[in-house]
This record gives C-alpha cells, structure tokens and sequence, in this order.
C-alpha cells in the first residue's frame, strides 16, 4: 500500500514490516490484552488473519508478566502477535527472542520498554499520543490494513470495515474523553465513514441513546449534573411528562433512538433550558452535546450501535474474564455469544449497585485528608475501584475529600483503588502519586491518575498505607 492510501502514513513502514513477518509465518499465535480495547484489538486481528489465511489461536492475559509471557513462548509458536500490550514488556519478550523461542510481532499504543524489536507498531515511536490519538485497536487497524494491502488480491478487501471495531476500542479507552476522537483515531474514523460502517454526529452526550428508556437515560447521565433530573427519578419523568414530546408509546417509554430528529431538537433545547433555570454553568451545559460514534451496519436500539455501549457490553465480558465472549461479539456472534455478554453486563450493574449498597451499610472511615473503606472479599477487586467512585456523594460518604477501597486479591496481596473528584483535583489531589507513593512504602507498587488510581500491596499494610497516603494527600490538598 502506497503511504499516502494508508490510516496512518507515519506508521506504515512499521505497519508493512509486522504485515510481512505475518504472511511469512505458518500460524500464529495471537496474544491481548482483556479489556474493551484489547478484546476489539484482537478482533480486528483475528479477521485480518483469517482473511490473509493464515491460521491463528487466541489467548487473552489480565496482565502480560514474565510468567505469562513465559506460558506463551511454551506454545511453541515461531510468530507471536501481541495486541493491545507487548511494548511495555518488550525487555522480557526480547530476551525469548533472542532464546529462539519466538519471533513477536508487537501492535500497541502503551509505553515502551527499553528494549525494542524488529516488527513493532506503536503509536508513540513517531511521536502520535498513545493516549489520546491512537489505541491498540487503532494499532491494530493500522496493522490490518498492511496485512490486506500485502495478502489480498481483491482491493475491495482492505479491512477498512474493521474500522468500527477499532472506533469502539478507542472510545473502550477513553480516547474521545473530551468528546471527539483526535489524531490517528479521527483518520480511522474517517476510513470507517468512507467504507460506510462509521457515522459520526454531534448527538446528546449522554450515555445509553440505544438502549436506555428515556427516563433512565436522563436520570442516570451524570457527567453534567442537572438539579432535578440527575439521580432524580420523580422529576426527570415529570419534565419528559411536560413536553410538547410523546416521550411514551404503547404504554412504554421511547429511547432516544427512537425519536424523530425534530423531537430530539425539542428535548435537547428544554434539557438545555433546564439545565441555564438551575444555574448549571455554560462550561458544563456545553458538554450536552458532544460527537456520538454509530456503527451503522448493527441493528437501531442495541448497544452494539453505539460505540460507547458497545464497548461497555465488552468491559463486561472483560470484567468476569469471560474474553471469549467479547471476542465472538465482536466476530459478529449475534446469538449465544451476544445473550451471555448481555446477562455479564446486567450482572455487573446489579453488582455495582449491591455494592454500593454494602458501602452505605459499613460506612467508611474518616481521615483527616481521606476516606476509606475495606471490603474484604465482600466486593471483587475488579469492580471495587468503579464502587468506590460511585458511592462519592452516596449516603454518609463525603465528595469533599478522596475516597481509598481495599478488596481481597488472593495470595496475600490487598487490591487499593482511590477515586477523586474534578474540583479536588483543581485543588492539587494527585492520586496516582499519593496511591503509587504510600504503596512502594509499605512494599507494593501503584499508580494511574490524578484523579482515579490503583495499587497492589501486601495484605496486613493496609493501615501503614493509609496513614501515609492520608499523610501525602494532605500535603497535596494544603
Ligand atoms: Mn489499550
């Protein structure tokens, strides 16, 4: 492919390099990471090598280590695709290289290490933003687009279909944030339009347009808070009740797709109406309206349309370490597969809210910088981080200072996460250096966030730590 038809021209030399290394192998085995990125950064692999022919396996890791990394170069593969990981560890995975155990192929957005390898395609090596202008499922675009320019005779096969998969792994990363996809990922986009299976409109900004029952969709919107509709039943159906809107047919409530344009012209403006008679601030009622990412080929009112709820459905597999299902959803698996990822995510939000619930029960205890809790084996590690930030500003839990949650990990070690809040964080909190500071003190490690971090230490320090993260948020908040 000549650089000027490729997603992302800087990379293409790179991108044709890992493409060649591919082709050449027998089989390959195909490593990423599980989570909403790393699940559609294999997808958008797996289809690629199917369609170049070239036999492949999936594996999926939590965390790509030296033991696992040492479990894949025992499958004794000659080519290892890594997705969505790999560059972080490539010190470890040189050293299997240079054994001869394996040749990797490496597709990722993250930080390298210090060691690098012939077929490797990150973002961050020319200099585009890992973070915010490419993900691993853009890598892997990148990727699949060499693969077919390099295998496929028929150009109409060029991979760019995938470009949705790879649209919903970035918004799965929180690339588009601040509203729009940027950089590489708004190039990917744009092949994702032109290929006709991306449709990019500025929308309501609120989360679950596909899927949610109008109510719901504007009660459970906190990003803005609006007094008398966020968190408030009663009066989000009394204003939907008040418009010159049908907000219900045939005695259910509508979703938002299923209004016309010119009855969501009419809700947007009374929500913005609204939300000026309560004094929310014009900063605030601006991120109302925002750019929504719609898979146009999958069906109106499922979560698969939107990128932001498809890539929800795919944290949800992820979560419950269930990758095989999000893999086959996003293979196109529109029956067992699609049920089961359905009934993880409604499991996961009865787990948020009985853990909330287990929050407001216990309590948590006052510091003077921080608040926090210990779940024990009460609230899975996994989920005990989304808790804890759910539960700022729930009954008896301050939104004044940070909260700390600890949870069980198994084998002796304690999972910390700390949430934050914007206002605090304007006022100086810096998490990620107060969680992965007070965890190297006590003989763990940490990091993440100024305003959401995590960290892993030895159970039996938890008190150590929390006296000297108490210690250091309070100088940070001083
Ligand atoms: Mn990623």
């Amino acid at each position: 492919m000549a650089a000027a038809d490729a997603p992302v021209p800087e990379l293409q030399a790179r991108a044709d390099a890992c493409a060649a290394q591919l082709c050449a192998a027998d089989r390959v085995l195909l490593a990423s990471h599980i989570d909403a990125d790393g699940l559609t950064s294999a997808a958008v692999a797996a289809t690629a090598l199917e369609r170049a022919g070239i036999p492949f396996e999936a594996v999926f890791e939590k965390q790509l280590d030296a033991d696992s990394i040492a479990a894949i170069a025992d499958r004794a593969y000659g080519t290892v695709l890594f997705t969505d990981f790999g560059s972080g560890q490539l010190d470890l995975i040189a050293e299997h290289e240079r054994a001869g155990a394996f040749v990797p192929v490496v597709a990722d957005h993250h930080q390298p290490a210090d060691a690098d390898t012939e077929h490797h395609l990150n973002p961050l090596l020319k200099g585009i933003d890992g973070a915010s202008e490419l993900s691993g499922a853009g890598a892997s675009y990148v990727l699949a687009r060499a693969l077919a320019a390099r295998s496929s005779a028929d150009e109409r096969l060029d991979n760019r279909d995938l470009a949705g998969l790879a649209v919903v792994g970035a918004v799965g990363d929180m690339q588009a944030s601040e509203g729009d996809l940027r950089g590489a990922n708004a190039a990917i986009v744009g092949e994702g339009v032109e290929a006709g299976v991306v449709e990019e409109r500025k929308d309501l900004a609120v989360y679950g347009k596909q899927t949610r029952p109008l109510p719901k969709l504007l009660e459970y919107a906190s990003d803005v808070r609006i007094p008398g509709i966020t968190n408030d039943e009663r009066g989000t159906v009394s204003f939907l009740d008040g418009l010159d809107v049908s907000c219900r047919a045939d005695g259910e409530w509508r979703r938002w797709v299923d209004l016309s344009e010119g009855e969501k012209r009419t809700l947007a403006s009374a929500l913005v109406r609204r939300a000026v008679s309560r004094g929310v601030p014009a900063f605030k009622i601006d991120r109302l309206v925002g750019t929504s990412y719609v898979l146009t080929e999958e069906p109106v009112g499922t979560e698969l349309r939107d990128a932001s709820e498809f890539s929800t459905l795919l944290n949800a597999t992820a979560r419950y370490e269930r990758a095989d299902v999000g893999l086959a959803v996003c293979l196109g698996d529109r029956e067992r597969a699609l049920e089961r990822a359905r009934e993880l995510l409604a499991n996961h939000r009865r787990n948020l809210s009985a853990g909330i619930e287990w929050v407001e029960e216990h309590g948590v205890t006052r510091e003077d910088s921080l608040q926090w809790f210990d779940a024990g084996s009460e609230i899975r590690e996994t989920i005990v981080g989304i808790i804890a930030g759910m539960s700022m500003g729930a009954d008896g839990v301050s939104r004044d200072v940070p909260i700390v949650a600890f949870a069980e990990k198994g084998d002796g070690e304690t999972k910390v996460s700390g949430r934050g809040t914007g206002p605090l964080v304007g006022d100086g909190l810096d998490l990620s250096a107060a969680i992965g500071e007070a965890a190297r003190a006590v003989g763990g490690d940490g990091g993440g966030h100024d305003v959401a971090a995590g960290a892993t230490i030895p159970a039996g320090t938890e008190a150590e730590f929390i006296e000297r993260a108490d210690a250091i948020v309070g100088e940070q908040l001083e």
